[in-house]
């Protein structure tokens, strides 16, 4: 799919210029005003949640401000060389803040046990890029179509006029590069490499973070990698592809949850699949699915929430209740009816 081309070739895009920046000036007036400040994330958070997450709460620190980080999990190790300021604590009971700001997060559920953990806040700020974003703050701001949140935090801190240091940057590169597959999803657009290229000129260390990002994985996850390759299933002509993950498959791996992410993309990978699904044990009656498309026609965002779940057209997941069995075949079901929609499309528009 090709890009939108957007009227104005400077840094701050076209949608700023209208009604959402009103939501930021709103959102930038309350940050300034608050003392203390907590960003929240969501479950198993990945590498656009924790660097959206370290990078605005390093700027609020420079600016005096007290800052906590919660998610519901720990940081995935491999991210951890981000938080050198020690920002991320466990989340507790019972504190009071000026203002609470969701990150990365597309429903208030999202966030887990987090969530009961921030009521006595004044402001609930909401910001997010899942078109599904159920808008639970006081002020959301909601760009469904941007590439990651890190992308709103970089247009935020410009737009605040606040420096980005090498830290931020190093955050911000990894939020944005993590959740484009490092450019290459539909979603990376020419402001995308923009945003990277001026994160490099503020002293991202490209070849440190990536080597800890994407060079670094350990042998747990690998072996975790080859139980996915021995085992995928192909089904509808090759087109759909998915596996398992079963607690009993992280114990003889050694592998942690965290371990399973981005093993869905060397599924996703293979050529004739336009569909990928991970399907992961989280308890005997309840399976955690994630969704990953190829085809820009085949969205998957809707697949999931067909399931209570969402997310993106590309990438979507799910946690639906049901035996292993009866949750596979509903999934596959759901798949199989998107890709017959797929082939309707395909004859009423040949050219498409
Ligand atoms: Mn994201």
């Amino acid at each position: 799919m090709r890009w939108k081309k957007r009227a104005s070739s400077n840094l701050i895009p076209t949608y700023m210029m209208n009604k959402e920046s009103e939501e930021i000036s709103k959102i930038l007036r309350i940050l300034e005003e608050a003392q203390t400040v907590c960003i929240v994330g969501h479950v198993s958070p990945d590498g656009d949640c924790i660097g959206s997450q370290l990078s605005l709460g390093l700027c609020l620190k420079r600016l005096g401000k007290t800052v906590s980080c919660w998610n519901e999990d720990e940081i995935p190790d491999k991210l951890a060389f981000l938080d050198e300021e020690n920002m991320m604590r466990k989340p507790k009971n019972g504190c009071a803040f000026d203002v609470v700001v969701a990150l990365d997060c597309a429903s208030f559920q999202r966030l887990g046990s987090v969530g009961e953990k921030i009521t006595n806040r004044k402001y609930f700020i909401n910001i997010d890029h899942h078109a599904s974003n159920t808008r639970y703050g006081d002020i959301n701001w909601v760009i469904g179509d941007s590439a990651a949140t890190g992308e709103l935090i970089f247009q935020l801190i410009q737009t605040a006029g606040w420096e980005i240091t090498p830290d931020i940057a190093d955050c911000l590169f990894i939020a944005i590069s993590t959740d484009t597959g490092s450019f290459q999803y539909s979603s990376t657009t020419p402001e995308t490499f923009r945003m990277a290229a001026n994160l490099v000129e503020s002293g991202a260390d490209l070849a440190d973070v990536c080597d800890e990002v994407y060079q670094s994985y350990p042998i747990a996850r690998v072996k975790l990698l080859r139980h996915v390759l021995n085992n995928f299933k192909l089904t509808e002509e090759n087109k759909i592809a998915y596996y398992w993950l079963r607690s009993r498959d992280y114990s003889r791996c050694g592998a942690e949850r965290e371990d399973a992410e981005g093993l869905i993309d060397h599924v996703r990978a293979i050529e004739p699949v336009i569909v990928a699904v991970q399907f992961e044990e989280l308890s005997a009656d309840l399976i955690r699915v994630s969704f990953r498309s190829k085809n820009p026609y085949l969205d998957v965002g809707e697949v999931a929430k067909i399931f209570n779940g969402g997310g993106h057209k590309a990438a979507s997941g799910a946690t639906i209740e049901g035996t292993r069995l009866s949750v596979q075949r509903r999934v596959v079901k759901a798949l199989r009816m998107a890709l017959s929609d797929l082939k309707k499309r395909k004859k009423e528009e040949p050219s498409a």
